[in-house]
């Protein structure tokens, strides 16, 4: 099983990771990684703290000349902006962020101990677990795109091209929208918002391509992929709902309309013309691919703060502005991404063991044949 927990500070020394269960043989190239810790930095709309920090990963342990012993893997990304002692006490909470409920859980006279954890600077280390992981999908054929489809409310109605096109033409995008007339709607959107001190959230997409059927499992609630998947793209801040294939739609509309008929050509095998079901059924890949939506709210810090009060005066006051983003929604798509890639490496390691790549490849190798010949 792959697992792992995350460490770190908004603005302490560093974010740290461990990541538990990297099976042996799996060749890292570090690049690879800080390219994917890059990519979460980018996006129209973002603060200034992203111009501050050059997040890279510094691989502390499970490596050893570039390749995986199979103990585990801890990574440390540092923390340019390493100002948590000198920053002043927060006492006004935000509406939509940790802060209120966070200080009377713990007990916290100052919101910056809550704030300093809750905020979504925490990602950097589950990209980086995320970006381990895409690396172990790879040596089996697995991709994983994502690109915005919603910017507040500018929709994209476009149909999305196929993966390799998302991957292309979403990196062009300074919104990762593959829409470029829909894409420069989006900054506009982003522009207003700022100019107004507001926020603002948006949808992303997931795709995930070369998933064999069969990951996850039917038979009990916590092996379900979906549920899996769910939980892990509801973890991340601000996200607030996701949604598989063609999603809430399928409840407005008959069955017939929605399930994906299957079909059979013996050089194929099984396939489907549809994707509805977003590539999962019954909890299991059915080898389609998969398709999430998750809807972001729009960030809580605004630079014209809504109503609170002073948890210390307990006086009404206007919400503490820290410095913040207008939109992250086009990282978040990338930080979708890569919890994403954390729960199929996972369920390709349950399924195909974890101890090594090479036993990895040879039962994947025999589940192929076998499915093949079903
Ligand atoms: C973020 C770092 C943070 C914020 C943002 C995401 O840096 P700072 O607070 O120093 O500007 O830009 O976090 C939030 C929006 C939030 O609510 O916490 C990052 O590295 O992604």
């Amino acid at each position: 099983m792959l697992r792992y927990l995350t460490s770190g500070e908004s603005h302490g020394k560093c974010m740290l990771v461990i990541v538990d269960g990297v099976p042996a043989g799996l060749k890292i190239d570090k690049k690879k990684i800080d390219v994917e810790l890059a990519r979460r930095m980018l996006g129209y709309g973002r603060g200034k703290r992203m111009s501050i920090e050059r997040d890279a990963a510094d691989i502390l342990s499970g490596v050893r000349k570039s390749v995986t012993i199979g103990s585990p893997v801890a990574m440390m990304i540092k923390n340019v902006d390493h100002s948590i002692d000198r920053l002043p006490v927060v006492l006004e909470p935000r509406p939509g962020h940790a802060d209120l409920a966070g200080a009377l859980k713990f007990g916290h006279g100052d919101i910056r101990s809550v704030l300093e954890r809750s905020s979504a600077r925490e990602t950097v280390a589950r990209v980086a677990a995320g970006a381990l992981s895409k690396l172990l999908l790879r040596e089996f054929g697995i991709k994983i795109a994502s690109h915005v489809t919603a910017i507040g409310g500018v929709e994209s109605s476009a149909s999305a091209p196929g993966i390799d096109r998302i991957i292309l033409m979403s990196e062009k995008s300074p919104v990762r929208c593959v829409d470029r007339n829909v894409s420069d709607l989006m900054c506009e959107e982003i522009d207003t918002a700022m100019a107004e001190g507001d926020t603002l959230g948006g949808v992303f997409e997931i795709i995930v391509d070369g998933v064999p059927p069969g990951l996850g499992s039917y038979t009990q609630w916590d092996r379900k992929l979906d549920a899996m998947l769910a939980r892990a793209l509801v973890s991340i801040q601000a996200v607030k709902g996701v949604s598989f294939g063609m999603g809430f739609e399928t409840a407005r509309i008959k069955g017939s309309m929605v399930h994906d008929e299957i079909f059979y050509e013996k050089s194929r095998g099984f396939y489907r013309k549809t994707n509805s079901a977003g590539g999962i059924e019954g909890g299991m890949t059915n080898g389609s691919q998969i398709v999430i939506k998750a809807a972001m709210k729009p960030i809580s810090t605004l630079r014209k703060p809504l109503l609170s009060v002073n948890i210390r005066t307990k006086r009404p006051v206007r919400a503490a502005v820290e410095r913040s983003d207008v939109c992250a929604v086009p990282a978040a798509g990338i930080i979708g991404e890569n919890v994403v890639a954390i729960e199929i490496a996972n369920a390709m390691i349950e399924k195909f063991g974890g101890d090594s790549v090479a036993e990895m490849r040879r039962n994947f190798g025999g589940y192929l044949s076998q499915v093949r010949k079903f």
